[in-house]
């Protein structure tokens, strides 16, 4: 099982204060790796490293806007300085706006494109010189169903995580040369407070319509947990995955595999 082992690694989750960046921060520190997370703020950062010291892990928090190159290659730099070069890096940061496209301004549909797209372009580029220079890398981006499918109101979403698989493909292509694999996890429908308006109970108690939908589209009968995605993160950080490369392995109860359950 070294094979799966983390140890000596140590690992940069974005936005991995809660929901399924801490999960997967989480079990990579199971598996040997030391954990380096940032967030918008410092309030966030402060109960990231609460959350992280009550689960028995050790981690740093740096406050770091992802969309704000000087920002996130200064924390690279300071990660580098005082707790060593980045191998792992899982572009976990990310927004979603629910605005029906003609509605949507193109400021919101920038902003999204801005963190869900354009931050992971801006984080993997500052740190792929070191990986480089020490010959090898992880790199796990964060994808999604809407890398594949597209919904009502998700329009900005859906083109900043299609991209994403995209820039994955791409980062594996250009430097799969230096032992540096790319790849993304595409979770299903996680219940993390992202989702929490699609799962509101609703008045009368019932279920909220789309997790009704939501449910009878998943073979698995159930939303996927934060954690259920912690395996396949330590499989796509570990040398595990050494010859796995450009890949989306969907985490998602067989949504994409299911045309769904009759009503
Ligand atoms: P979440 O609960 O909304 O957490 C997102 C995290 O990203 C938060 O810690 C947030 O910090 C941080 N963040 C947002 N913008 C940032 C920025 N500009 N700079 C730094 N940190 C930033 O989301 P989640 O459900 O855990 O999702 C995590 C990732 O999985 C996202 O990329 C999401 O698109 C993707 N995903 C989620 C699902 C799902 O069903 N939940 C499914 C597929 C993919 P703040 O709290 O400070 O804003
Ligand atoms: C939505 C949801 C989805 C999930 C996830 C599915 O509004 O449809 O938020 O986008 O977050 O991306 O994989």
């Amino acid at each position: 099982m070294d094979i799966f082992s983390l140890k000596g690694k140590i690992a940069w989750i974005t936005g991995g204060s809660y929901g399924i960046g801490f999960a997967i921060a989480s079990e990579l520190a199971k598996a040997g790796a030391a954990i380096v997370f940032n967030d918008i703020g410092q309030d966030q950062v402060n109960k990231g490293l609460e959350a992280y010291k009550s689960a028995g892990i050790t981690a740093r928090g740096y406050v770091c806007d992802v969309t704000d190159e000087n920002a996130v290659n200064e924390t690279a730099a300071k990660i580098e300085k005082e707790v060593g070069v980045v191998d792992i890096l899982v572009n976990n940061a990310g927004i979603i706006k629910r605005i029906p496209m003609t509605e949507m301004s193109a400021a919101d549909f920038r902003q999204v494109i801005d963190v869900d797209l354009n931050a992971p372009f801006i984080v993997a580029k500052a740190v792929i010189p070191s990986m480089i220079k020490k010959g090898s890398g992880k790199i796990i981006n964060i994808c999604s169903m809407m890398s594949e499918l597209g919904r009502e109101t998700v329009s900005a979403y859906a083109a900043a995580k299609g991209g994403l698989k995209m820039l994955t493909k791409n980062i594996a292509s250009e430097y799969g040369q230096y032992n540096i694999q790319c790849n993304g996890l595409g979770p299903g429908y996680i219940e993390t407070p992202q989702t929490a308006p699609l799962r509101e109970r609703q008045s009368d108690g019932n279920r909220h319509p789309f997790d009704q939908f939501i449910i009878a589209k998943t073979p698995a009968n159930r939303w996927g947990k934060p954690e259920d995605l912690a395996g396949p993160a330590v499989f796509l950080a570990s040398e595990a995955s050494n010859f796995v490369n450009g890949h989306i392995l969907y985490v998602d109860g067989g949504i994409l595999a299911y045309i769904g359950r009759q009503p």
